[in-house]
């Protein structure tokens, strides 16, 4: 695969390549922990792939290995800018914008797969726990922190991981702050794959170009799905728009809108009213 740099980033890189995209967290000094820029970097470049109708799946991953030769994926919030209001920014604003960044990941139509080598943690974690498929490799460790660290993700942190693995695993996942292996992660259903370090971005594309050989607005139709069951109102609001964007694809839709253009009557009695 030939990626090519799609943006430049402080905190990120961001590459392209045969309908992927990849966003990497570029922070391994700190274990690829985020401070408000790195998701603010990571939302535009989420929202170009989101907007580029090439790019048919999005591979998150850590920059990797850090210089003391120890993997990450992320280690979730910088705690060295995290001030009374949230993590504060460059312009001095507490902010947690990582909230939107999970959103957008979660409702954007192509798959998002996670590759995580060694530590996943914290709001890492949950950046893995939100994508739609996790491969991890065999040094991957998983936790969250936030009730030694004074912080929770009472989100898609806690209820969507509960989904995942199951209501007893959640609350001893979140209660105790222990770590996992990739072993267990994968017992637990935490992860789809585990593969050799060496292997995790050949398996990830492997993984991206089997989904991209499929109809990519049956893909799409079905990531809204799955997330309608888990999402309330906001989740029917996702799926009805594929609706309604299959429905403006028919001539019965383009009618409503010619007839208005032509100011005339629209003729719906033309279309069959199927079983
Ligand atoms: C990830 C972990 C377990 C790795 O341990 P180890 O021993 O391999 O590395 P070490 O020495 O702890 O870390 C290496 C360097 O990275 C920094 C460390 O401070 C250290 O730098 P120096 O002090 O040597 O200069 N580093 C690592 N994680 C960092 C972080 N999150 N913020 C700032 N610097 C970090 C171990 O490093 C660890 O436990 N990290 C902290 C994990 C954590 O508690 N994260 C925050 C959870 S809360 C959260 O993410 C959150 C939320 O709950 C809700 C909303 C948004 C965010």
């Amino acid at each position: 695969t030939k990626w090519q740099s799609a943006a430049t980033f402080e905190d990120i890189l961001y590459h392209k390549a045969d309908g992927m995209a990849k966003v990497t967290i570029n922070r391994p000094h700190v274990r690829n922990a985020f401070r408000p820029q790195t998701i603010t970097e990571m939302i535009a470049a989420f929202t170009d792939a989101r907007e580029d109708t090439e790019i048919g799946v999005v591979l998150l991953t850590g920059a990797n290995p850090a210089p003391d030769g120890k993997y990450a994926f992320c280690a979730g919030g910088d705690q060295k800018v995290r001030g009374d209001g949230g993590y504060i920014s460059e312009s001095g604003v507490p902010k947690l914008n990582v909230l939107e960044l999970q959103r957008l990941i979660r409702t954007m139509p192509q798959p998002v797969i996670a590759l995580v080598a060694g530590y996943a943690i914290g709001g890492g974690h949950v950046l893995h726990v939100v994508c739609d498929l996790t491969i991890a490799a065999d040094n991957a460790i998983f936790g969250q922190t936030g009730p030694m660290v004074g912080s929770f993700d009472g989100g898609f942190g806690a209820s969507y991981l509960a989904r995942l693995v199951g209501q007893k695993k959640a609350r001893e996942i979140w209660y105790l702050c222990r770590q996992y292996n990739a072993a267990e992660a994968l017992e637990m259903g935490l992860v789809n794959k585990v593969v050799p370090v060496e292997q995790l971005e050949t398996e990830g594309i492997q993984w991206a170009q089997e989904i991209l050989d499929k109809s990519p607005l049956a893909i799409r139709c079905l990531k809204s799905a799955f997330n309608a069951d888990c999402d309330g109102q906001a989740g029917i609001q996702e799926l009805a728009g594929n609706a309604t964007l299959l429905f403006y694809m028919t001539q019965e839709a383009q009618e409503g809108k010619q007839a208005f253009l032509e100011k005339r009557k629209p003729n719906f009695r033309q279309y069959p009213k199927l079983p």
